[in-house]
């Protein structure tokens, strides 16, 4: 297999908004940042996925672009940046941007003067189409509730927005669309980062005609559309293949075989992909709101699909959480006080000893758990502000369940800053926080977990330096175990004579593994487990949420 970097390396996800505020105006910041870059050299990450610090009106925090060459206000300067990335690269830690270009903001030049009228040169930098018998010119829903349309007076004329209204649809079908983006992309590399996060980039390109979907469904001609690959070639052409960089694809609605052309190994489009298929698996896709857990066998079989089948002709990236998703813990381990730490160290070890490159989610490092936000007012998420109003105003729901399934699965659970102390505000701000602070960070905090030898931080650290210094944690092969057990999940990675056994008990009884009979009874070495105490040899029951990994030399 081909060695690459950013196969060997290991991502952290900073949400910067609610990362570190450096002046006090309760808003995180680029100088917060640099200042704990030592705090992220110590936890051993090799790169930083930045979201968004573009200067931004934050109808969806950053994720609507109004000038991708400026920093946002409240982030600081572009002196902070260029300081930020010095400091970065002092520190051996890569940057990757978030490159949001499906969509801008409706207050960015081109979309100001697309909007202004029919001949202006920049029409068609978006999506125009005029009203069908009256209305939308499709059914299409938007991400964040409604039509996909709004009416424009100034034109009378429709444009498409796939996520909010103040995010119009750039149209990638136009070629100076394309060349525009990548000049952009080209200045950014100049500058010195190190790859991109490109988010929904799968939906670019849109099937000819738009045609209505079943009960608004778009994802058939949205999604994975028919020039998304030709696109994605020649943004690798024109930019990316000139640079050294880390690319991954946020990819709604991507199978494997789609994976294989975004993340090909002959490298014509992209690293990697972020795949959806493991967080829709509590309703994502179909229907969000509920309050599912993630259950085993379906995880099991998810990875088990993406592991298998993208090996030798693609890459996979490994997350359990992000911007966009509750808090893991939440969600697919035990929040509460006696198995929170255990269950977040088995669900990091789940994922960090699989093949591809795992991200870490701001917090996650800490065992960061979903919020009690108490009332709607807390609540800050336009998608999740949007969904309260359109499902309860339809009757799909009553006020109070809503508001509880948004406590389980919105956004803003992620979001609320990070726990740096058990100082007021947790460390991250001296003024008013732009949104609640999870009143458990008296508990969890960095302050606390870096001081304490056995925390979650500290696991975390062991966890991301065994993929730098076992080969077979990147490169081996997988082999899932006991496919249909509900309790322990459990693989091997092989590389050479080197086999490692890795089992992970997801529940909170005691359950039974099966160690594969050419490792049975066989001396091993303990390379990480989250009980103290172990024996010699792999045992064949597991203690609650306990994981272990195993090293195998035959
Ligand atoms: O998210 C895209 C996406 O697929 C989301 O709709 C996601 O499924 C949803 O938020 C889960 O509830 C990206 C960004 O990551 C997100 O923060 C942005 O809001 C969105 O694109 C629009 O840019
Ligand atoms: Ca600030």
């Amino acid at each position: 297999m081909d060695k690459k970097w950013w196969k060997e390396s290991v991502v952290y996800q900073i949400y910067p908004r609610s990362f570190c505020d450096s002046n006090g105006d309760g808003i995180g910041d680029l100088n917060g940042i640099t200042s704990k870059m030592d705090y992220l050299k110590e936890l051993g990450i090799d790169v930083i996925w930045l979201s968004p610090v573009y200067q931004s009106p934050n109808a969806d925090n950053g994720y609507d672009i109004s000038d991708y060459q400026a920093i946002m206000e409240e982030f600081g300067t572009m002196e902070d940046y260029d300081r930020m990335l010095a400091s970065a690269h002092e520190h051996g830690i890569k940057i990757v941007m978030d490159l949001v270009v499906n969509h801008t903001s409706d207050e960015h030049q081109w979309f100001v003067e697309s909007r202004s009228s029919k001949d202006n040169a920049k029409r068609d930098y978006y999506i125009w189409r005029d009203a069908k018998d009256g209305h939308e010119p499709n059914n299409w829903h938007s991400c964040f509730s409604g039509s996909a349309w709004k009416y424009d007076e100034t034109t009378d004329m429709y444009y498409l927005h796939m996520f909010a209204e103040k995010q119009p649809d750039l149209n990638w079908d136009n070629p100076v669309v394309r060349d525009d983006v990548f000049k952009m992309m080209t200045w950014w590399c100049d500058k010195g980062i190190d790859g991109f996060r490109m988010d929904v980039i799968s939906m670019i390109s849109k099937v000819e005609g738009l045609p209505d979907g079943v009960d608004g469904n778009y994802t058939p001609y949205v999604c994975n559309g028919p020039h998304v690959h030709e696109y994605l070639q020649e943004m690798n052409e024109k930019v990316l293949s000139r640079y050294d960089l880390l690319t991954v694809g946020e990819c709604p609605a991507v199978t494997v075989d789609e994976a294989k052309k975004y993340a090909n190994s002959n490298g014509t489009e992209l690293s990697m992909v972020f795949q959806f298929e493991h967080m829709d698996l509590d309703g994502g896709e179909t229907f969000k709101w509920n309050e599912r857990k993630i259950p085993l066998s379906g995880l099991k079989a998810v990875m088990n699909k993406w592991q298998t089948g993208l090996e030798n002709c693609g890459w996979n990236s490994l997350y359990w959480c992000n911007h966009d998703q509750p808090r893991m813990l939440s969600r697919m381990g035990n929040d509460s006080d006696e198995y929170r730490e255990v269950s977040a160290k088995m669900l990091g070890t789940a994922l960090h000893m699989m093949q591809g490159t795992p991200y870490v989610y701001q917090g996650e490092e800490l065992g960061m758990t979903n919020v009690p936000f108490g009332s709607m007012e807390n609540i800050r998420d336009i998608e999740s502000i949007n969904a309260f109003n359109e499902l309860t105003a339809n009757g799909t729901f009553d006020e109070e369940t809503m508001f509880r399934y948004i406590c389980y699965k919105g956004r803003d659970n992620a979001r609320t800053p990070m726990q740096w102390d058990d100082s007021e505000n947790a460390g991250f701000t001296t003024g008013t926080p732009w949104i609640m602070v999870n009143p458990n960070y008296t508990k969890i905090n960095a302050k606390e977990q870096v001081s304490r030898k056995d925390s979650v931080f500290h696991y975390y650290k062991k966890l991301i330096a065994l993929r730098h210094t076992e080969e077979a944690v990147v490169y081996g092969s997988f082999n899932l175990l006991m496919p249909e057990d509900e309790e322990v999940f459990a693989y091997t990675r092989t590389l050479g004579s080197t086999v490692l056994f890795i089992a992970c008990n997801y529940s909170q009884n005691e359950a039974a593994v099966e160690i594969p009979a050419e490792l049975a009874g066989k001396k091993a070495e303990l390379l990480i487990s989250n009980y103290d105490e172990q024996g010699e040899t792999a045992a064949k029951t597991l203690r609650a949420y306990e994981a272990v990994v195993w090293k195998y030399t035959l």
